[in-house]
């Protein structure tokens, strides 16, 4: 048995097992309960039914022992039931499990406020508030922006995803499964297009270019609160935008008034490579979301932005019931610490190295168009004879791995992405293991 070298952790083996065909006969029963019971809009990427999990594995109801190249989409990136986090929340649930941060304050909450404030790129005085979602920690983005700058206009980007909330849904550019039918959305939210180097073959500053000559014809700065992007999408393909992009938007964004949110929902916590994505081209946005990674899978999200733009929300005109609840905010400062002490960041180039070394192979298979993403965050983009988009293909080598007890999902606008998003706990030998499983899936597909 062997344990993650990271993080000290779990008890868990770290070895792949399948004692069943996928999925075995007690995930098949809960399915079937599932599909009476939950509403059918929330669907299932693999038919699988988690007891435990920790490290690099997720242990099933039938015992079955899969190895995690998802991270439940960028979540436990520092390991599942991390020890850490599971102390703290232990240790916080047996005090108290709430009281309204609105109502009587408690430390955990001023902490994490302050560690988001140190952490998140640029010197500047931030502050930060706390919600529960990602989609809620743009909503309060967006508001803050609104009211900071009295405009209404708020500029998303092509292939950007954001949320499924009513405003949310309204910046997200893709319509399935995300909005169909869900509208009217909300107004005074417009699209640019992004960079997006595979296929427009632009440079960063050309793309830039295109898009704040298209926002000025359409919208105009005057007219414009809000410009909200992420640094590398992520539902939208792990679309890495071309050098030069982000910072040509944001020093535009500066010039005009218009406050630039870097959304590092998915790119943050060390994901990247980074502690978040921004600072790969020093760009610092004015505000930055953030949830996900922040406590090892408890539901925690934040705004964290200069100080006078957070400063036009009036007193009482933010926060929610839940919001930077104190089991979620044990989670998060034992998260944090662990990103910084165990410099997660250098990990996360760790395991790119690993996964570029693993897929080398495939970069000379003509339906492999693209490898591309920094971190643990890394994308491949099937593509046809023509160079088209391969839904298809992608579907079928994903089927191909889930099969063999590899849990991978997919992305992207054309739904032609594979992304590797693996728990920085994971071991070395087992992240090879799932990437030969893939890498064997492509070849055999
Ligand atoms: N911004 C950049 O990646 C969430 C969505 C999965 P919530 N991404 C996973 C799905 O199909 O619902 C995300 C994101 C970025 C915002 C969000 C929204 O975060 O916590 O899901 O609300």
């Amino acid at each position: 048995m062997t344990t993650t070298p990271l993080l000290g952790g779990p008890t868990l083996p770290q070895r792949r097992e399948l004692r069943t065909d996928l999925p075995g006969p007690k995930s098949r029963a809960l399915l079937e309960r599932k599909e009476a019971a939950v509403a059918p809009g929330v669907g299932l990427s693999l038919p699988i039914f988690v007891a435990a999990a920790g490290g690099g594995v997720l242990v099933d109801v039938d015992d079955n022992v899969l190895i995690d190249l998802g991270s439940g989409i960028a979540v436990t990136t520092i390991g599942n039931a991390a020890p850490a986090v599971v102390a703290a929340v232990t240790d916080q649930v047996s005090r108290f499990t709430h009281t309204c941060f609105m109502i009587t304050g408690y430390a955990s909450y001023v902490e994490v406020a302050e560690e988001l404030n140190r952490l998140t790129p640029g010197d500047h005085v931030k502050t930060t508030a706390l919600f529960n979602s990602g989609a809620e920690a743009v909503e309060n983005a967006i508001k803050i922006a609104r009211r900071h700058t009295r405009r209404p206009a708020v500029v998303a980007f092509d292939h950007g995803y954001h949320g499924r909330t009513n405003l949310t849904m309204a910046l997200t550019a893709k319509v399935m499964p995300y909005k169909d039918g869900f509208g009217p959305f909300a107004p005074e939210v417009y699209r640019a297009p992004a960079s997006y180097p595979f296929r427009d073959g632009l440079t960063g500053p050309e793309a830039a270019a295109r898009a704040l000559g298209q926002i000025e014809k359409q919208v105009g700065a005057d007219n414009l609160a809000a410009m909200i992007i992420e640094p590398i999408q992520g539902e939208g393909g792990f679309v890495v935008p071309a050098p030069g992009f982000l910072a040509t938007l944001a020093s535009w964004a500066k010039q005009h008034g218009v406050v630039f949110i870097a959304d590092e929902i998915q790119t943050g916590f060390a994901r990247t490579g980074d502690l978040f994505a921004c600072e790969h081209e020093d760009v610092v946005p004015d505000l930055i979301t953030t949830a996900k990674g922040i406590a090892g899978g408890l539901p925690l999200s934040a705004v964290t932005g200069r100080a006078e733009i957070m400063a036009a929300a009036h007193a009482g005109g933010l926060g929610g019931t839940y919001g930077g609840s104190p089991v979620a905010c044990a989670a998060a400062l034992a998260a944090l610490r662990t990103y910084t002490e165990q410099d997660l960041a250098g990990r996360a180039r760790a395991v790119e190295a690993i996964i570029l070394d693993e897929l080398s192979a495939l970069r000379d298979d003509p339906r492999v168009g693209e490898v591309r993403g920094r971190g643990a965050m890394i994308g491949i983009e099937f593509v046809d004879q023509d160079g088209r988009p391969d839904p298809a293909l992608t579907t079928r080598i994903t089927a191909a791995v889930h099969a063999q007890g590899v849990v991978l999902l997919t992305c992207g606008t054309y739904g032609n992405v594979i992304r590797l998003l693996p728990p920085l706990a994971i071991p070395d030998d087992l992240l090879r293991e799932g990437l030969g499983v893939l890498r064997d899936a492509v070849r055999s597909v």
